[in-house]
């Protein structure tokens, strides 16, 4: 252990099913490494209060060398005190046959208190990254009323998305998920982003190269990525905690070490207007660290299959901003 001030990451909906499954990992120095002290802070619902006493008992059962203390509340100016990581993960979950769009008036007005909660308490440094659902949207309500914080500090994740997209691609070349590479979630976390496996590379050559079948390309894979979250709720009765979980940490990992030559992953970004995408909009990119923030690879050609794609999970999010248009500060 180092003798640093600690590290504070605040977990909201930490008495959820993701939250059971992040909070341990990031308390044994799972996220931010085995020398870095965290200090944790929870962020729950009154109703869910008795459920995370329970959660905060277990943490402190770790006896983790690297947990510097846990505060646990249901008051979000407490929650997001000095935070330098605030993972936003509680929300509605999506449950079997509900869509995205239903959620957003659901967790509209979650994410605009949040916002300006953090805006308000967090360290100068804070990094905020997005996982109830609708991520991306519930991410741009929050950047938009957490607006003295720097846009690229905002991101929501797309890598859980990017992660079942090279298990898939893995799975059918039989390689390693390690010789997956460039691989990109255009858009939305919804089952209209774009898994492009155009620009994905395996083994180092264009994956059409390796998987020939462009027929399962277009009418397996991206559909399988696009829907596999349905697919666990079909199965499980609930929805992905245990790899949105992982994906989470990944997503923060990411943003700690240098990105590999050549390579990028998948985030949800503050729109600058790369690739033609509406100003302002939270749209996943193929994204390189730069510095501890999430920066978009440009330059990238889609064909016209791959363009429609885009312009499908683009349309959705401008419908998004619309649907939550009157949620926004001028
Ligand atoms: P759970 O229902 O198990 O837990 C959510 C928790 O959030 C509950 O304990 C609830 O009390 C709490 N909560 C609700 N509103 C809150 C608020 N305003 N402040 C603090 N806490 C609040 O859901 P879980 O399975 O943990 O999923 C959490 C969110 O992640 C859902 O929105 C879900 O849709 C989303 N997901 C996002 C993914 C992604 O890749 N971006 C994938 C997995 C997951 O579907």
């Amino acid at each position: 252990m180092t003798s640093s001030a600690p590290v504070t990451v605040t977990v909201t909906g930490a008495a959820g099913q993701i939250g059971y499954a992040l909070l341990f990992r990031i308390a044994a120095g799972a996220m931010l490494g085995h020398d870095t002290p965290v200090a944790l802070r929870l962020l729950e619902l009154p109703s869910a209060v008795r459920a995370a006493e329970g959660v905060v008992m277990e943490l402190e059962d770790l006896g983790s060398p690297n947990l510097e203390g846990i505060v646990f509340t249901d008051d979000a100016n407490k929650a997001f005190a000095g935070v330098n990581w605030a993972l936003l993960v509680g929300a509605f979950p999506r449950k079997q046959g509900m869509e995205r769009k239903d959620l957003l008036s659901m967790n509209g007005k979650i994410f605009v208190g949040q916002g300006q909660a953090i805006a308000k308490n967090a360290a100068k440094d804070v990094r905020v990254v997005v996982v109830g659902n609708p991520c991306n949207t519930n991410c741009l309500v929050a950047q938009r009323n957490g607006k003295d914080v720097p846009a690229e500090r905002w991101t929501a994740l797309t890598r859980l998305d990017h992660n079942r997209a090279v298990a898939a691609l893995a799975k059918k070349a039989s390689v390693g998920n390690a010789d997956i590479t460039n691989v990109t979630i255009w858009g939305n976390h919804s089952n209209t982003q774009y898994p492009d496996f155009q620009h994905a590379r395996i083994k180092g050559k264009p994956a059409g190269e390796i998987i020939t079948d462009r027929a399962w390309l277009e009418g397996t894979f991206i559909p399988q990525v696009q829907n596999r979250g349905a697919a666990i709720i079909k199965a499980r009765g609930v929805s992905s905690a245990m790899s949105a979980a992982n994906a989470t940490l990944d997503h923060v990992k990411s943003l700690l070490v240098p990105t590999p030559a050549g390579d990028w992953t998948s985030a949800a970004i503050v729109s600058n207007g790369e690739y033609g995408v509406q100003h302002g909009l939270v749209f996943g990119y193929p994204c390189r660290n730069e510095q501890g923030q999430y920066k978009p690879v440009n330059g990238l050609q889609l064909d016209a299959f791959g363009k429609s794609k885009f312009d499908l999970t683009h349309k959705e999010l401008k419908e998004e901003y619309e649907a939550v248009k009157d949620l926004l500060p001028a």
